[in-house]
């Protein structure tokens, strides 16, 4: 037995009240080395077995199933009632040549009675709902689309700002406008509507100096190129009408160089009342221009990444929480949104982000906070502070298995395994999941152009444990490099739209929302991994219901031989997958 591989931790991912009366325990062991963990468990007040105070306390035993496989390792999994709100618990683990040791608080020993006897348990002293981890039940349900108000539809021509060129009539620059607005997507909630779309998540709408309102100037107003409060009020109001939810985008780790309180700084210097708003090292403020505008140097103040438009928030200042919450609170209570995704989110401090979550639950109990972080989210994740991250590592994973195709399909299955073991399961099931953002380069652009390696792509994002999220425009087949060409204006002109790839993202929204709790809640496991004819089936089982999803990524047509009508197929033909085959059927 491998004991150097073997690790649990009590009150984390691996040990949590995953419902009010489940609670999961997981413990990681080397890939393959263990046959059977058995879990002993009970109450910690419990009483020894026999009258002599020896023996063993009194205590259940249920045998853990082997719930996720990686390539180094294996996760097994167990539930348990405890009939009082105190557990505490051990494991006995039997490997695959006999080897039989006990795991508890302190050692890892050879079981013997004696051992047995010696028990010093793992304790979860006692299980509070209030502390369980517990995430809004409507996330679960949500198909969100994600737009950039810039480029998305220009409802609106007399807000247009200065130099606003025609629609789609120039590449998309860092400075360029087209005149996008707030009623240019309220006039597109019926075209939503009818692609399945029940979550609208929203870049900066505040008034802001760019065309990505990512440099704030002021967080109370709505910017005036994107419309007004009434606009916005109405916007709200529409998308709850038609069972939408709303998800504003809360830049909190910078200011944009324009708003008053930077301008104050700039002008008053150390006197500035603002002075302590910032992560200021020298006064005068100041900076080395360089021929990026986004990138200065010798700059006497901290900002984001290396742009001197946005000067570092000092969040731990308690003008600027109260400043922050009050903006956080205003687009809650006066336009009832129902979730901030958070800009940045890792470069802010956790005693910031713990308050703003007990608060903005305090004004809506279900409300969702998802934190922008591009690698792993345990830290803000095992706590409440967000509800989730946005799932980056999950993206760039399936997109190097399935689309750049630089990692193994056996690797792919891993890393996405193992990162849902990452995380409780609530937390899982509300990740924000996308293929690509306003931040990278456009799925199809990826793809090289193939649309049905996208559609294989986007089926591979419904299937997945976690909210999906489609970037504007990927369902009518819009391309489109990194930041800023992936910012193309949405084409409205149907002969400029992919009608196929629209078509079937109705049809893969409407599959997911159906059968919203089997993605949620069912098993997923990765069957007949096939690295060599790039081909693999995900499998996922909720009760009697069983969806496997048979893809072929290689050149060569692969034999499928299916009992019943695919529900969604792509490339299938006569029992055959063809390159960027797709078969998905439910048994
Ligand atoms: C400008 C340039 C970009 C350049 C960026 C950073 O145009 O080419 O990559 O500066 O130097 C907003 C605008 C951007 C603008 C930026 C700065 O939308 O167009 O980009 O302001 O003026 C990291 C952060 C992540 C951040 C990205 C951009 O971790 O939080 O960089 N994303 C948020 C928003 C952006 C927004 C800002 C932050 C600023 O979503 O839209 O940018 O408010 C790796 C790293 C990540 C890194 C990622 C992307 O994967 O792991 O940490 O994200 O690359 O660079
Ligand atoms: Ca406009």
């Amino acid at each position: 037995m491998d004991i150097a591989a073997i690790y649990h931790r009590p009150d984390s991912e691996m040990a949590y009240l995953r419902e009010e009366d489940k609670f999961e325990i997981r413990l990681k062991v080397k890939h393959a080395d263990i046959a059977q963990v058995e879990l002993l468990y009970g109450d910690p007040y419990g009483q020894k077995v026999n009258e002599k105070d020896e023996g063993v306390w009194e205590h259940e035993t249920v045998l853990m199933k082997r719930a996720f496989v990686t390539k180094a390792h294996d996760y097994f999994s167990a539930d348990v009632k405890t009939p009082t709100n105190r557990l505490q618990y051990a494991f006995v683990i039997t490997d695959t040549a006999g080897e039989k040791m006990l795991y508890d608080d302190r050692k890892l020993v050879p079981y013997t009675k004696e051992a047995l006897n010696e028990l010093t348990c793992f304790r979860m002293p006692y299980l509070h709902q209030i502390d369980r981890i517990d995430p809004p039940e409507w996330v679960k349900e949500t198909v969100w689309y994600q737009i950039f108000p810039e480029r998305f539809a220009n409802g609106d021509q007399t807000n247009d700002p200065k130099g606003t060129l025609p629609w789609g009539s120039a590449e998309p620059t860092p400075e360029n406008f087209f005149g996008g607005d707030l009623q240019g997507i309220i006039d597109h909630l019926d075209y939503l509507q009818e692609l399945g779309i029940n979550g609208l998540y929203l870049c900066p709408i505040f008034t802001a100096h760019s065309n990505h309102k990512y440099d704030t100037i002021d967080y109370f107003t709505i910017d005036p190129a994107f419309g007004d409060k009434k606009t916005f009020k109405q916007l709200v109001d529409k998308a709850h009408a038609r069972g939408m939810k709303v998800m504003l985008d809360a830049v909190f780790n910078h200011l944009g160089d324009f708003s008053m309180q930077w301008q104050d700084v700039i002008t008053h210097g150390r006197d500035s009342r603002f002075a302590s708003w910032f992560h200021i090292n020298e006064f005068p403020v100041s900076y080395t221009k360089t021929e990026n505008d986004e990138f200065a140097t010798d700059l006497t103040y901290e900002v984001f990444a290396n742009t001197p438009h946005m000067p570092k928030l000092n969040t731990a200042s308690r003008e600027v929480q109260n400043y922050l919450h009050e903006i956080a609170s205003y687009w809650i209570k006066q336009f009832d949104i129902d979730a901030w995704r958070l800009d940045v989110a890792n470069e802010v401090d956790h005693h910031f982000w713990r308050h703003f979550y007990s608060l903005t639950h305090f004004l809506k109990k279900d409300f969702y906070v998802v934190g922008e972080v591009w690698h792993n989210a345990q830290s803000w994740l095992n706590q409440h502070e967000f509800d989730a991250a946005m799932n980056y590592p999950f993206t760039e994973t399936l997109m190097d298995g399935l689309v750049s195709q630089k990692i193994s399909l056996t690797d792919m299955a891993s890393r996405l395994n193992e990162q849902l073991m990452w995380y409780r399961l609530p937390t899982d099931q509300v990740m924000l999941n996308s293929l690509d953002t306003h931040d990278t380069a456009r799925l199809l652009t990826q793809c090289q152009g193939e649309s049905e390696l996208a559609k294989l792509a986007l089926t591979a994002l419904f299937l997945q444990i976690g909210s999906p999220c489609i970037y504007y425009g990927t369902e009518v087949g819009l391309d489109g490099g990194n930041d800023p060409l992936c910012r193309k204006c949405m084409p409205w002109e149907k002969e400029e739209q992919d009608q196929t790839m629209l078509v079937f993202m109705q049809k893969l929204i409407a599959l997911r929302k159906k059968y919203h709790r089997l993605f949620s809640y069912g098993s997923y496991t990765f069957e007949e991994i096939d690295d060599v004819h790039k081909t693999f089936c995900l499998k996922r089982t909720l009760a009697d219901k069983t969806l496997r999803a048979y893809f072929n990524l290689g050149a060569t047509p692969q034999k499928l031989e299916l009992t019943k009508e695919p529900l969604l197929a792509n490339n299938w033909e006569q029992g055959h997958l063809q390159k960027n085959g797709l078969a998905l059927v439910l048994e």
